[in-house]
């Protein structure tokens, strides 16, 4: 009976659509429901799905944290090293999912440019509460400017911004498909500080060597304090080496390699060929008297070499600030040669 007229009827459906019981209404309108089911599944099922997901993937991977816990550059040579980055990844752990293993790059976040200085190979990781994420590899310096920079800024900052982004897949537990996202993290990191704190004792002075032929005259310990978290092999470094805005000789370290921390001990030597302005200062006032016969020498990075190659973006970075080193002269002298010296 219900199913006789349907479309004289159609027309009374809006006017008065709550007489009818729910089972004839029901088939009457089959087909209202069929475009309802098809609309959720053509629409709101791909909305979910194409729009939502990705849209709660990308924003739990927003929320992550990145935590840097140490940088190593080992076997430096002119065009590339060897990069170890540990870091730890956090998140909420709510959601379950398998990131792909992508390409980031890394790039100084105050730089507008905001040009690559190195690409880090990030292995799959998944959607845990906490983990570690330790890269160990083969990096080429394809931006050499770029690399200097940061190692430039690296030198200089109590802290600075560094950038790590890349694209990749997520894979939502239970969705077969695979969803596009970007991972894209802002990390604080601690700097040199110019190495600041950089400590030269257990000084002596050979006076009859000959400098100027280059045979060192000037022997030391040198302690560096590395606030950062990373450790560089530079190898064998050179220092340009003033007093009182006047260059007066070259400081050497070999096999120099730095570590976080302040246990960085290493044997210095130096051509000071003007040594004759060290010994006329030291006993003039305010060095003999106030000072104590303490000089202040200032060291400005000259050359890098490793394996007989120049490590110019380490050099060129060392080479743009001086660090102030204060040398007990007078106790210097005193143990070398057993003067002791005065105020003129
Ligand atoms: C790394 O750089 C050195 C030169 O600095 C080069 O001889 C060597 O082939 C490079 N290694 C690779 C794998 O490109
Ligand atoms: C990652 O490196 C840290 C040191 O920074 C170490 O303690 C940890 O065991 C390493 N984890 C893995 C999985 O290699
Ligand atoms: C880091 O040091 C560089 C070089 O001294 C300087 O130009 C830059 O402004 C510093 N950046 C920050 C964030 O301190
Ligand atoms: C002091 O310097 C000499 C070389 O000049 C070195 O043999 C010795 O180990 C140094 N001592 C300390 C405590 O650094
Ligand atoms: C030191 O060496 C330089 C260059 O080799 C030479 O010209 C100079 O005469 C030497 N001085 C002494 C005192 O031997
Ligand atoms: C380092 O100090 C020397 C001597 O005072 C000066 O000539 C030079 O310009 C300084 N360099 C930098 C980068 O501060
Ligand atoms: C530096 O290392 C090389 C090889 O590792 C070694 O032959 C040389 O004696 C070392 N030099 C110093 C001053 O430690
Ligand atoms: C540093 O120089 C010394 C002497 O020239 C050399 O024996 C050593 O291998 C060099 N070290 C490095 C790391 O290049
Ligand atoms: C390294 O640089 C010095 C100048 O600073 C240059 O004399 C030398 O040839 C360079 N060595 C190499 C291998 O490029
Ligand atoms: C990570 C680390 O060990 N940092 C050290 C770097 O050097 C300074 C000065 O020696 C120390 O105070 C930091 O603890």
């Amino acid at each position: 009976m219900d199913n006789k007229p349907e479309y004289t009827q159609t027309e009374n459906v809006v006017d008065k659509p709550r007489k009818r019981g729910c089972a004839g209404h029901c088939a009457k309108f089959w087909w209202a429901y069929l475009i309802a089911v098809i609309v959720i599944v053509v629409i709101v099922v791909p909305v979910i799905l194409l729009v939502a997901v990705p849209k709660i993937a990308q924003e739990k991977l927003d929320h992550a944290e990145l935590i840097l816990d140490s940088i190593k550059m080992t076997d430096s040579r002119a065009q590339n090293f060897t990069m170890s980055i540990n870091t730890e990844i956090k998140s909420d752990g709510k959601v379950k999912a398998r990131i792909e293993p992508f390409e980031g790059v890394m790039y100084l976040e105050d730089v507008p440019e905001h040009k690559p200085f190195a690409r880090v190979q990030f292995p799959e990781t998944n959607s845990d509460k906490s983990q570690t994420v330790n890269v160990t590899q083969f990096t080429a310096i394809d931006d050499m400017a770029a690399f200097t920079q940061f190692n430039t800024w690296l030198l200089h900052n109590d802290t600075f911004r560094v950038t790590v982004k890349g694209d990749t897949k997520v894979h939502v537990k239970g969705i077969a498909r695979a969803y596009p996202v970007t991972f894209k993290k802002t990390i604080d990191m601690p700097g040199l500080r110019l190495l600041k704190g950089t400590q030269v004792y257990n000084t002596t002075v050979d006076p009859k060597a000959n400098a100027t032929a280059g045979i060192n005259n000037f022997f030391g310990t040198v302690r560096i304090p590395n606030y950062s978290k990373v450790s560089f092999e530079l190898g064998n470094v050179s220092f340009h080496n003033y007093l009182l805005d006047k260059e007066i000789g070259t400081v050497y370290l070999d096999n120099l390699s730095l570590k976080p921390g302040d246990d960085n001990v290493y044997p210095m030597r130096a051509t000071i060929t003007d040594l004759g302005s060290v010994t006329g200062l030291v006993i003039e006032k305010p060095y003999c008297d106030k000072e104590n016969g303490v000089l202040p020498f200032k060291l400005r990075g000259k050359t890098v070499v490793n394996k007989g190659e120049n490590l110019t973006y380490i050099a060129d970075a060392l080479a743009t600030g001086n660090q102030t080193v204060y040398i007990d002269i007078r106790g210097t002298v005193k143990r070398s040669m057993g003067l002791d010296l005065g105020c003129v």
